[in-house]
Order: structure tokens, then C-alpha cells, then sequence
């Protein structure tokens, strides 16, 4: 190691040395040079020829320069030894990557740091060369590929790419054999490289963003380096995800959209949503418009989004806004955006088009099971829509999970709050632990048999054989057995069979033919079912997350509150109310967001648990 660092050291020395000592004199006798320039780009004169040299790369008055990759034809008896960064216009210009892809081609990418495109002119970059023989040495230029960079009013970045086959060459004539190196070309190779420190990135935290060059469903700087150096290989056989500004190959393109991407500073973003469309949404986002149902809705207002949304659909004005009867954080959040007074663009099976294209939003939000409603719409106005749901089956995630955090993450993407949505996830996935805590280790015997009971209209013998609230609280799912789909029917034997302690009646609302003092009142006075446990012990309790949509939020207050009510000995000192207070809070930024719930249900519960 200290040996090389030596070598370095010395080698530096000689080429700086050699390069002003003769700079200032005149060129040695024994390089010959030849200068030329090509659209800005051009190749400058090889300053020395003794044991090692460099050649300088320069360009000539460019604007918004941001990286490029130059090929090179290396002919004679040369070596590389390294390749040095440059500087452009008084900002330094690195070298993230260079490749001998054969003794004599090599490929080299050089890049202006983060989003910051270089102007004026300089040295791009140094090849640092040693002679390895006698006779006569080429040095040819055969292509240059370079991105440049479009800003935008908002601050954001377009890059396109530049591609020419210059035909540059130099021609040097050698005398002396390296000293520094007998090696073969390429076996010296030196990082001589500093490359970009990385200031403070902040990547989009959707899975399916198009830029994941890695393919581990995690935007990051392993992906820019993964693709620095297959473009310096060559090797472009990457997935489909690599494509970063989807327009159909991987090259220098890719590599701009990527670092604009890594830095939020892009013009453009494209990911794959919920219904597995591919959308390209343009950044940053100022105005929404949600067509989707309520997971959406809630989701703006938990990022914070709320005073962007201008126009939302019929379901969330109805059953969001204006009903209190139901138990939702919506209406009590959407309050503080007085979001009862925006235009209701139709429901998400009949979008309102005309409405929704004179609101001029920059985004429009679907939902994912009516996929071709959305591509109907974004047809017909022009304006992306992405797809949205509550979990996403094609990254497995489970439906009535308490941690299905996919959609939050593509909305704080689209809308450009990954860093907000982070912080809530780790945030929500904290309280989830605690509780995990607190309940993995109670054996099966003092688990406490559960049924729930799904949605009113559906009937008592419709139950959920997955929900996760019910296993995390401590309890035992009798129908957990029943299946992998989110709903299944049983037969009122098989319930009675399973003598459940605890009945979970999942409630449309407080009032009216489904709500849950009627769903009670029909359990308690159905003769059939006056056997079962939790009837005869009156432990049948209301459930609050699943209203319409689900909320992870609401659903880990609702696991607090199920912890509480199966197992009041072990939690006599949580305090529900305040725990799950704060959890809305935290999430939705509004006080006692539970305590209205608490105050529906109070009556109903056993008095430890009220
Ligand atoms: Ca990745
Ligand atoms: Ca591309």
C-alpha cells in the first residue's frame, strides 16, 4: 500500500514537475504534437515526454456542460498509468470512472459535481501515459458522447446528450523506455481519482422509480456507481428499471437523469405506480387533483400535501368530509385545508374530464383497481395520472398489514416528500415494534380467539383471515386458517365451532342499518349464536381502521386499542387514548384525532379499557 501511495506521490511530482518545466521552456524535441478542436471539445498538447506524461483533454467555451465519456485509441508502445480530474471554467471536473477495454481502447467518464454542469473552458481530464518502448506513439480520440444540462423556471434539469466522432489524434514520438513502469498497458492502474463526495442526497424513496440500475428496489449512490462503471465497461445489459429517463437505452443520459434524480433536482421523474403503469410525472408537482378513494386523500394530508390538492373526487367529499358519524381522521384533518370548498371531480370510475383539465393540475391521482379509467383520462387531457392503492401486491405486501407503506412512498415521491415520509415511516414502524415487543412472547393459551366480523352489508359470517392488528395486539385469528384472500364467507356453525372470547365488528358508522350498535344488537338477539363466548361475556367491540380504504395510521392506534381490550392486565398502564393520540398527531399534525373515537365507542368497552 505505502508503496503504491509512493509510486503516486512520485509519479504526480514527475508530471507536474515535467509539465511546468517545460511548459515554460518549449516541447521537447521528442513529442511531436498535433492540436486540434472539434465542437468545443479538443485535445491538448502532451506537455512532456520523459518517463510518464500526461495528455490534457481541454474544451473551449462550453456552456452548462455535465459529463461525458470519451473513448480513446491508444497506438505504439504506450501505458497507461492513471488518468488525473481535471478543472473547467475554475470548477473541478472528475473522473468517476476509466476502463481499459483492451490494451489499446480505452474508455474514460469524466462529470461536474452533483447537479452543478460546468461553463467555460479547461482541462477535463489527464491521461497519464508512459512510453514502453521506442518509436512512435497515437493517441486518437474516436468519440465523444457528452450530456448537457436545460434548467427550467422551477429550479429543476433537463439533460440531453451529444454525440460526435471527432477524429482527434495526436502523434508522439518516443525515445525513452518508463522507468517508473515496466508494467504492460492497464496493469498499473491507479484511483488516482477523487471522486464526488456525496452533499446531503435525498432519493426518492418509491421502489419502482425508474433509475434503480442495481435492481434492489432502493434508489441510491450504489446505483450511480453501478452505472459508472458499466458505462465505462460497456456492459448497458441492465434491467429495464436502469432506464432512468425511460426512453429505451442505458447511456450518459441515464447517468444525468440519475444524479438529478438523487439530488431532486430533476425535471422529469418516471416510475412504474400501483397498477404497474408507467408514468412520467414532471417536477416538481404544485397542484393535485385525487380521483383516487380515501387512502390517497389521507395520505396527502399525512405529507403535508394538503394545500397543494385542488379539486378531489365524490367519495372523499361524501364520506370524508361532510359524514362525522363515521370515524375517520379525514374530515378533521382535510378541515385545516378547508378542503369542503374544493371542486368535487367526479368518482374515480367517472372522472369529471373537463373539470379536472380546466383545475390544470401537474398530477392527477387514480385508483389502482380502475387502472383503465386512468388511462382513459391521461389520454384525454395529456396530464400524467398515477395509480394508487393501499398495498402493493407486486412488491408483497399483504392487504390489512398495519406496515403497508408502498403507497405512501409513491405519493411522497410523485409529490417530492420522501424525506417527510421517511421520517413517518420509521416513525410508524417504531410504535409497531414496541408493541411487537410487548406481545411476541405471550403463549397461545393466553391469546384470546378472536373472530372479526367484516363490513356490515356483507354479513356476520364474512371475516378477514389475515389482519395483521389482531396478531400483533396478542390475539388469536380463528379464521386464519381460511385461506390467502383478503375476505372470506364461513358458516355460522364453523364460528360457533371456533367459540371465539372476542367478537370485532367492523362498522360502516354510528348510525344507520350498518352501523355498529345495530350490527351489535343483531349478534346479541341472534338466538344461534348465544353459546359463543363473547357473546355470553358481552366482549364484542367495534374496530376502527378499516372504514373505507385503510389507513396505517388509524390501524396502529386500532392495534394499541385491540392490546388494550385482549389483554387489560398487561397493559394497565398504557394509556391508549394519549399513545394513540400522539401517534395522529405525529402522523397528521392535528390534536385528539382518537379521542373522537374513544368518545363512540367508550360505552361499549369493559371499564378498564375506556
Ligand atoms: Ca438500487
Ligand atoms: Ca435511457
Amino acid at each position: 500500500m505505502a508503496k503504491k501511495v509512493w509510486l503516486l506521490t512520485l509519479i504526480i511530482a514527475v508530471v507536474i514537475a515535467i509539465g511546468i518545466g517545460l511548459y515554460l521552456m518549449s516541447i521537447p524535441h521528442e513529442v511531436e504534437i498535433a492540436e486540434v478542436r472539434q465542437a468545443g471539445l479538443g485535445l491538448m498538447a502532451p506537455k512532456s515526454c520523459s518517463d510518464v506524461f500526461a495528455v490534457n483533454i481541454t474544451v473551449q467555451n462550453v456552456t452548462s456542460l455535465y459529463c461525458g465519456i470519451v473513448t480513446l485509441k491508444l497506438e505504439g508502445p504506450l501505458g497507461v498509468v492513471g488518468v488525473e480530474n481535471g478543472r473547467v471554467g475554475g470548477s473541478e471536473v472528475y473522473v468517476t470512472g476509466w476502463q481499459l477495454k483492451s490494451p489499446s481502447e480505452m474508455m474514460i467518464l469524466f462529470e461536474a459535481p452533483r447537479t452543478k454542469a460546468v461553463n467555460g473552458s479547461g482541462n477535463l481530464f489527464s491521461i497519464i501515459l508512459a512510453p514502453q518502448g521506442t518509436g512512435q506513439a497515437k493517441v486518437l480520440i474516436s468519440s465523444i458522447s457528452y450530456a448537457l444540462l436545460t434548467s427550467t423556471n422551477d429550479g429543476r434539469y433537463i439533460p440531453n446528450i451529444i454525440t460526435s466522432t471527432p477524429d482527434i489524434n495526436i502523434t508522439i514520438k518516443l525515445t525513452g523506455v518508463a522507468s517508473a513502469t515496466t508494467a504492460k498497458p492497464g496493469s498499473l492502474k491507479i484511483k488516482a481519482i477523487s471522486s464526488e463526495t456525496p452533499e446531503s442526497i435525498d432519493p426518492p424513496i418509491y421502489p419502482l422509480t425508474y433509475g434503480d440500475v442495481d435492481g434492489d428496489l432502493d434508489i441510491d449512490l450504489n446505483d450511480l456507481n453501478t452505472l459508472r462503471k458499466r458505462l465505462c465497461q460497456g456492459r448497458l445489459n441492465l434491467s429495464d428499471m436502469a432506464d432512468a429517463c425511460h426512453d429505451g437505452k442505458i447511456d450518459l443520459l441515464d447517468l444525468s437523469q440519475l444524479k438529478l434524480i438523487l439530488w431532486r433536482k430533476e425535471a422529469r421523474l418516471t416510475l412504474k405506480d400501483m397498477a404497474g403503469r408507467v408514468v412520467t410525472i414532471p417536477q416538481p408537482v404544485k397542484r393535485i387533483v385525487s380521483c383516487a378513494i380515501l387512502d390517497t386523500p389521507r395520505t396527502l394530508l399525512a405529507l403535508r400535501a394538503g394545500n397543494l390538492v385542488v379539486g378531489i373526487d365524490f367519495y372523499t367529499h361524501k364520506y370524508g368530509l361532510e359524514r362525522t358519524d363515521y370515524y375517520d381522521v379525514l374530515p378533521y384533518v382535510a378541515r385545516v385545508y378547508n378542503w369542503s370548498k374544493l371542486p368535487v371531480v367526479g368518482t374515480y370510475k367517472e372522472p369529471n374530464v373537463e373539470l379536472i383539465k380546466s383545475l390544470n393540475p401537474d398530477v392527477i391521482f387514480a385508483y389502482a383497481r380502475a387502472s383503465d379509467v386512468a388511462d382513459a383520462l391521461q389520454k384525454a387531457i395529456g396530464i400524467p395520472v398515477v395509480c394508487n392503492y393501499y398495498y402493493c401486491p407486486m412488491l408483497g405486501e399483504k392487504p390489512k398489514n398495519l406496515v403497508n407503506f408502498t403507497g405512501w412512498k409513491l405519493i411522497a415521491t410523485v409529490i417530492g416528500k420522501d424525506e417527510l415520509a421517511e421520517n413517518l415511516i420509521a416513525y410508524a414502524r417504531e410504535k409497531v415494534e414496541w408493541l411487537r415487543n410487548q406481545t411476541r412472547d405471550i403463549p397461545l393459551s393466553e391469546r384470546p380467539k378472536v373472530y372479526y366480523a367484516y363490513a356490515g352489508p356483507r354479513g356476520f359470517e364474512w371475516t378477514a383471515p389475515h389482519y395483521e392488528s389482531i396478531d400483533l395486539a396478542g390475539g388469536r385469528n380463528v379464521a386464519s386458517g381460511c385461506g390467502s384472500s383478503s375476505v372470506v364467507q364461513v358458516s355460522k356453525e364453523q364460528i360457533i365451532a371456533w367459540d371465539p372470547d372476542i367478537i370485532l365488528v367492523h362498522s360502516r358508522s354510528f348510525t344507520g342499518r350498518s352501523s355498529f350498535p345495530a350490527r351489535l344488537q343483531e349478534i346479541l338477539s341472534d338466538p344461534a349464536l348465544q353459546q359463543i363466548s363473547a357473546v355470553k361475556n358481552g366482549t364484542i367491540y367495534p374496530l376502527p381502521a378499516e372504514m373505507i380504504g385503510w389507513d396505517p395510521a388509524q390501524a396502529i392506534c386500532e392495534a394499541y386499542y385491540l392490546a388494550k381490550l385482549f389483554h387489560p392486565d398487561k397493559f394497565k398502564d398504557l394509556d391508549v387514548e394519549a399513545e394513540c393520540n400522539e401517534v395522529l398527531k405525529t402522523i397528521y399534525g392535528v390534536d385528539g384525532l382518537w379521542s373522537i373515537w374513544m368518545d363512540m365507542v367508550r360505552q361499549y368497552l369493559l371499564p378498564e379499557a375506556r
